[in-house]
């Protein structure tokens, strides 16, 4: 069918798990079975195709599959034409130049002649060239942390998240060069029935990120205090205000963002709002 989407993600590895809830989530349904390299859905015009995260820019990008999920280090590493359509929030990390804890930094200039291994030859260059910086990169594919402690380097460029790979190997973050997040990438030029199934996908993933930033929120409050209290809640248009049995009181229903949730429950608390209750969203659709 000429309306199926089909849809690269990573086949095991830290983008899996959050790939799969996100389009669970978007209530895309698989045959799921182990050890697959495509699943069909049972639900939604699309099809799913498992690939090492590396393959999955250059798969998009050749039109093999329509989009993909993948980290923007990945995307913008591999440099390949695809479009990059959604931020999707999860697996962030950022791409950092560390060097052994006991050496003094004073800025860029000190990398100046120094070699640094990295997996991502191409985003430490453009970040040395920006800094008129000459260093030798030394690409390597994978346990770069060890290359300063066994000769190979003098400072690695390697991706971090806790730090904590750093600290084990003796090692301090000096500059971070590039931040990323997982992001849903497209063929530039889908037909216009796949952009379609795609505006669909969008249109799920958009609501189900718009309620994982928002709560429900319900409370009581003396009608005088009504007026402060919706000043506060800003609501979607506005808050809902439902009288209570008791003479004198409402209940009001809005929904606030997760950003702002302490300093709003604090203010409303000041307002004379009691018996708070927050509840999450599962889908929000403006
Ligand atoms: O087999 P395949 O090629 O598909 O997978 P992979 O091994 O290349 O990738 P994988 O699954 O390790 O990572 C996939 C994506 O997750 C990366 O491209 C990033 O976009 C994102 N991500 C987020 C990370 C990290 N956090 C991360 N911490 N990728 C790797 N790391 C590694 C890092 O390289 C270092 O070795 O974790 C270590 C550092 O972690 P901390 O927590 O100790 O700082
Ligand atoms: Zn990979």
């Amino acid at each position: 069918m000429e309306n199926i989407l089909r849809i690269a993600i990573q086949k095991s590895g830290r983008l899996s798990e959050d790939s799969l809830l996100l389009i669970r989530e978007c209530g895309i349904q698989f045959n799921s079975g182990t050890g697959k390299l495509k699943s069909d859905s049972t639900n939604f015009p699309a099809e799913l195709l498992f690939l090492r995260d590396d393959d999955i820019p250059g798969y998009v990008a050749d039109g093999v599959a329509d989009v993909g999920i993948v980290g923007e280090n990945v995307t913008t590493e591999t440099n390949r034409t695809v479009q990059t359509v959604q931020k999707l929030g999860f697996c962030k990390c950022r791409l950092s130049i560390a060097i052994p804890r006991a050496q003094d930094y004073r800025g860029v200039q000190d990398l100046r002649g120094r070699s640094i291994a990295t997996s991502y030859p191409r985003i430490l260059a453009g970040f040395l060239n920006h800094h008129q910086v000459e260093a030798d990169i030394h690409e390597i594919s994978g346990s770069v942390e060890i290359a300063p402690s066994i000769g190979l380097a003098d400072a690695i460029c390697d991706l971090v998240s806790s730090g904590s790979t750093l600290l084990s190997n003796g090692l301090k973050e000096v500059e971070t060069i590039f931040r990323s997040e997982a992001e849903l990438i497209a063929y530039p030029s889908l037909s216009e029935a796949k952009s379609r199934t795609l505006d669909q996908l969008l249109f799920r993933i958009r609501a189900v990120q718009a309620a994982k930033n928002s709560k429900y929120i319900l409370l009581n409050a003396p009608n005088h205090s009504i007026e402060k209290i919706i000043r506060i809640l800003p609501g979607i248009k506005s808050p809902t205000v439902v009288p209570l049995v008791m003479a004198g009181w409402s209940s009001l229903h809005s929904v606030i963002n997760e950003n702002d949730f302490w300093e709003i429950i604090e203010a409303l608390r000041e307002a004379g709002a009691e018996g708070i209750l927050v509840v999450p969203i599962e889908k929000m659709i403006f």
